[in-house]
């Protein structure tokens, strides 16, 4: 397995949209391997192939306190949604910056598995968030994209800054 780079706001990559996996192979589940070994070093609950440069519609999730709940979902698709509720979001493609985003508060999913199996998932609470998030990523949009003008003029600068700083 390997760590994978992770892209940052405001790189233009991120704003790609990911093409439907059509066969679920053994570079699939690599590729879901390393990035769930990404998303438990960073540490974040969820990463989407956009944000690792890979532009197919594949996430990871795990929201569990041990971190044995991994779900991996490939060509995830909301079904439905209902409700809305308001959460504290963070990203790790924007390093440092954490925002209320309002969001459905309970979605159903289909997605496949790693074998390539169909199935369905309701969720509700922090994972609807996370996976309605994730598909975001997919769809190439980033959580600041919900924020006001002024807030992501600001976000873009200070990260462009950092990046500065760290060359
Ligand atoms: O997509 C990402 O960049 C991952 C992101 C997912 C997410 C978090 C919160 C609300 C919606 C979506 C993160 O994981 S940010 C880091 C984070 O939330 C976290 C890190 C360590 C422990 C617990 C949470
Ligand atoms: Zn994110």
């Amino acid at each position: 397995m390997a760590l994978l780079k992770i892209l940052h706001y405001p790189d233009p990559r991120l704003h790609t949209v990911a093409k439907p996996v059509s066969e679920v192979d053994d570079a699939i589940r690599g590729l879901a391997a390393d990035m769930a070994e990404t998303m438990y070093s960073a540490p974040g609950i969820g990463l989407a192939a956009t944000q690792v440069d890979r532009h197919i519609r594949l996430i990871v999730v795990d929201i569990s306190e041990q971190k044995n709940r991994l779900l991996t979902l490939i060509n995830p698709r909301i079904l439905m949604k209902e409700g809305e509720s308001v959460h504290e979001e963070g990203c790790l493609s924007v390093p440092g910056i954490y925002d209320k985003v309002a969001r459905a508060e309970h979605i159903r999913v289909q997605a496949l598995d790693l074998a390539g199996k169909t199935f369905e998932m309701d969720a509700t609470g922090l994972l609807a968030v996370c996976i309605q998030h994730e598909i975001d990523h997919l769809d190439g949009k980033v959580f600041v994209e919900y924020l006001s003008r002024l807030k992501q003029t600001r976000i873009r600068h200070k990260l462009l800054k950092q990046a500065r700083e760290a060359m």
